[in-house]
């Protein structure tokens, strides 16, 4: 039996589960309010979004004298992944996908978790942020004996407080996790925090050296694949939201060397949890961008308030780019006339890039060796958006289509939009450009 987002949330069995963790007779202890609360007139509900991602679907659901059991299946092994239209990988994940599908759950649930491995070597999991029984903890050697390729392990234990965590190896980590071995968790309070907008962004980055199909473990420095949830842009789906509806954004990085300063346009938000616990009210401020460490979750919340696309990215600017390659002549500002004149002798319609700048190159149609997405970037409503990568769009619309659809580019009202100055402009205000300008 699989079980809908809506039947896990479902009235009865949030009922079910917190009585579960209550002695009979006790009156229920309000759970300590971690967000302010909603603005009036918004339905509670909570429904948890994984952009270009899936939730795990729980295998069956049996209840014994302990308790409520939900019974879950990853497979680790070899997959076919596209990042982006043109970039298919040979790497591994979990069932099928990487990141691997987020497991959802409500505080207080037990688990059992049975992990196959199909991968050539051994592998483990560990329950990244959970407090778990020592031997349930994934850590190959330590904790376990490793699962060897071709077994089934079983874990088994209670989700025992809410929050955003993590799953991925305790074995051979810097592989496995370089190639893509990770998933968030969800566990929800058992009272639900109101909540419009509920979105999980798993960050992740890889070296995949251009024209070839193989993430390398090896790398340090030089990644040049950034994802949010195993896409990078253009192939990102945006995140929508209603002006007025409190938006949660669940980030995590599993990136095997880097932390990721997250920025989000238009609006300010409050981190109100990390795979520690629940910030404080007091310890809460404004911020516009959240650095997101390696092995860390960070979750932020806001309002949305102003209407229109709105980026969401990674500030490291070589983040936000489809396999840049770093290992290239600085050749900006050089006049290049003369090299593409001998050049274009050899090579009809020669031009050097780069001698503008990078953004030039930004282009769906630039040739490609094959099986790559150098300098990709994507189609937008006023041109070419030269951005890639670690990259993705909150849409805020007054009201968004009922059916469900993405709402489309953001209509701008008249003279709203950034465009070129008129001679009257110029003149009224004073401008004089300088010569040649
Ligand atoms: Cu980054």
């Amino acid at each position: 039996m699989t079980l809908s987002r809506r039947k896990l949330l479902g009235g009865s069995l949030v009922a079910g589960v917190a009585a579960l963790g209550r002695k009979a007779g006790a009156a229920p202890t309000p759970a300590t309010p971690t967000v302010p609360p909603p603005p009036p007139g918004k339905p509670g509900r909570s429904s948890l979004v994984v952009p270009n991602g899936s939730i795990l679907a729980a295998q069956k659901r049996s209840t014994t004298r302990d308790g409520a059991t939900r019974v879950y299946h990853l497979t680790a092994g070899p997959i076919k992944h596209e990042l982006a239209p043109g970039l298919v990988i040979d790497t591994w994940g979990y069932n099928g996908t990487t990141p691997g599908p987020v497991i959802e759950a409500i505080e207080g649930e037990r688990v059992r978790i049975y992990v196959t491995n199909q991968l050539p070597e051994a592998t483990t999991i560990h329950w990244h942020g959970v407090f778990v029984p020592n031997g349930m903890d994934g850590v190959a050697g330590l904790t376990q004996p490793a699962i060897a390729p071709g077994k089934t392990f079983r874990y088994e234990f209670v989700f025992d407080r809410a929050g955003t965590f993590m799953y991925h190896p305790h074995a051979d980590e810097m592989t496995q996790i370089a190639l893509g071995m990770m998933g968030m968790i969800v566990v929800h309070p058992r009272r639900p925090d109101r909540i419009e907008r509920d979105y999980a962004l798993f960050a992740h980055e890889m070296k995949v050296a251009i024209g070839t199909r193989r993430v390398d473990p090896m790398a340090m420095n030089d990644f040049n694949v950034l994802t949010f949830n195993g896409k990078a842009f253009p192939a990102t789906a945006p995140l929508v939201a209603e002006v007025g509806d409190r938006v949660r954004i669940r980030l995590a990085n599993l990136g095997p060397m880097d932390h990721h300063p997250i920025h989000l346009h238009g609006h300010a938000f409050e981190v109100v949890a990390t795979d520690g616990g629940p910030v404080p009210t007091s310890a809460r401020h404004p911020e516009t961008t959240v650095l997101v460490p390696t092995g860390t979750t960070r979750t932020v919340e806001f309002v949305a308030s102003l209407e229109g696309d709105w980026p969401l990215h990674c500030h490291m600017t070589h983040h936000a780019m489809n396999q840049m390659g770093h290992d290239v002549a600085n050749l900006i500002g050089v006049d290049t006339t003369g090299l593409d004149a001998k050049l274009g002798r050899v090579v009809p319609g020669y031009m050097t890039m780069g001698h503008e700048g990078m953004g030039e190159m930004a282009t769906m149609r630039m040739p490609q060796p094959k099986n790559a997405i150098s300098m990709l970037g994507g189609a937008g409503p006023h041109g070419m958006i030269d951005m890639g990568g670690m990259f993705t769009i909150l849409q805020v619309r007054a009201r968004l289509p009922a059916d469900g659809t993405a709402p489309g580019w953001y209509a701008a009202p008249a003279d709203t939009v950034a465009a070129e100055a008129t001679p009257q402009d110029l003149a009224r205000d004073g401008i004089v450009l300088p010569r040649g300008g």
